[in-house]
């Protein structure tokens, strides 16, 4: 079974880009691969959150993979901190990288702009992903679009490293989704929904009231000429939506479109199909949240497996690169 690795920082709370973008695919392959997923509680460090805000998202992403519909048995789920060959790996691959290709990560820019003092670790944070992933000989990484430059740096490091020091790392392929692979802010549609986003009303959070997504649909931005179609570039709103009802239905947001005649309509459609979708997830999560003893023990069973490999790996990398054994 290929090995797959992918994490969330818990820097927020789950929205439907990460579902999109990214959960849901890890739920459809479960079974079918030999998978990590990790909660990134180290990314979350690269800017500003309350310690205890630290703790309390970082249970409620655990039990967001779950009420998503990872299944423990078939997956292996934990805390990126719980695993100290993380970080290890991290500098020995910061020692591969270039300043000059870090300072290309569009993420970086993004994240950083408007911030009067930015966190080193923001700057460095990529080559933690990319260790995260090259701990677990992952082959293929499944992310939303937006990671796409990350997983480049990490095959360009992994390669990098196996050229100087021998073969030590597999160079690992970003699987992106074909549908919702860039889910937009429903407010500001050029933008992508994103948990650190000002306005809430731009996000819809995976369990979230019903009531409260019709609203946000309701107020999502579309534009003036009243016509329903299909073209992210000219009518980014509008489109927007049509990608969120196909996601959620399955059909092409092009025939989609073909069917409407106004937004009101639309977004009716849009608000039904996606409380459909969350319902039973937002179910589930108030009932795993209600009981964090049994969601502390699968984290540290996940770390515990986890710690295993990536040691191993961090040994090899660190015998190749010249460290001496203890
Ligand atoms: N809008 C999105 N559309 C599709 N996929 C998305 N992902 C995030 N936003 C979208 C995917 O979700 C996974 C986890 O992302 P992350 O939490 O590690 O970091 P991020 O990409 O920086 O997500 P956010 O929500 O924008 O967080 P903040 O605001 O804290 O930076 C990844 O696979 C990502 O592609």
């Amino acid at each position: 079974m290929a090995r797959v690795l992918s994490g969330v920082q818990p820097s927020g709370d789950l929205h439907l880009g990460n579902y999109l973008g990214a959960i849901q695919q890890w739920v459809a392959n479960q079974g079918s691969d030999d998978a990590f997923y990790t909660i990134v509680d180290l990314h979350a460090l690269t800017q500003s959150i309350d310690p205890a805000e630290l703790r309390r998202r970082t249970l409620e992403t655990a039990a967001g993979f779950l009420a998503a519909g990872l299944d423990p048995n078939q997956v292996t789920i934990f805390v990126q901190s719980h695993v100290p060959a993380h970080p290890r790996l991290a500098w020995l691959l910061e020692c591969t990288a270039t300043m000059g290709e870090l300072n290309r990560m569009t993420q970086f820019k993004d994240k950083g702009r408007g911030t009067e003092s930015v966190r080193a670790g923001l700057f460095t944070y990529p080559v933690l992903m990319a260790a995260d992933i090259l701990a677990y000989e992952a082959e293929f990484v499944p992310v939303g679009e937006d990671q796409r430059q990350h997983l480049e740096l990490t095959r360009n490091l992994a390669i990098r490293f196996n050229h100087h020091y021998g073969e030590v790392f597999v160079i690992p392929e970003a699987t992106i989704p074909t549908v919702a692979a860039r889910v937009m802010d429903l407010q500001l549609p050029n933008q992508k929904m994103s948990k650190s986003i000002p306005s809430p009303l731009g996000r819809i959070d995976l369990f979230e009231a019903p009531e409260d997504i019709a609203k946000k649909i309701k107020k999502a931005v579309t534009d003036t000429d009243g016509i329903v179609a299909y073209n992210p570039e000219t009518k980014p709103g509008v489109s927007s939506l049509l990608d969120l009802l196909s996601a959620a239905t399955g059909t092409s947001p092009g025939d989609l479109a073909a069917k409407y005649t106004r937004y009101g309509d639309l977004k009716a459609d849009v608000a039904d199909a996606l409380i459909t979708l969350l319902s039973p997830m937002r179910e589930r999560y108030l009932h795993l949240m209600s009981d964090p003893g049994e969601l502390t023990a699968l984290l540290r069973r996940g770390a515990t497996k986890a710690d295993e490999i990536a040691n191993a790996t961090y040994e090899r990398a660190a015998a190749a690169i010249g460290l001496l054994p203890r």
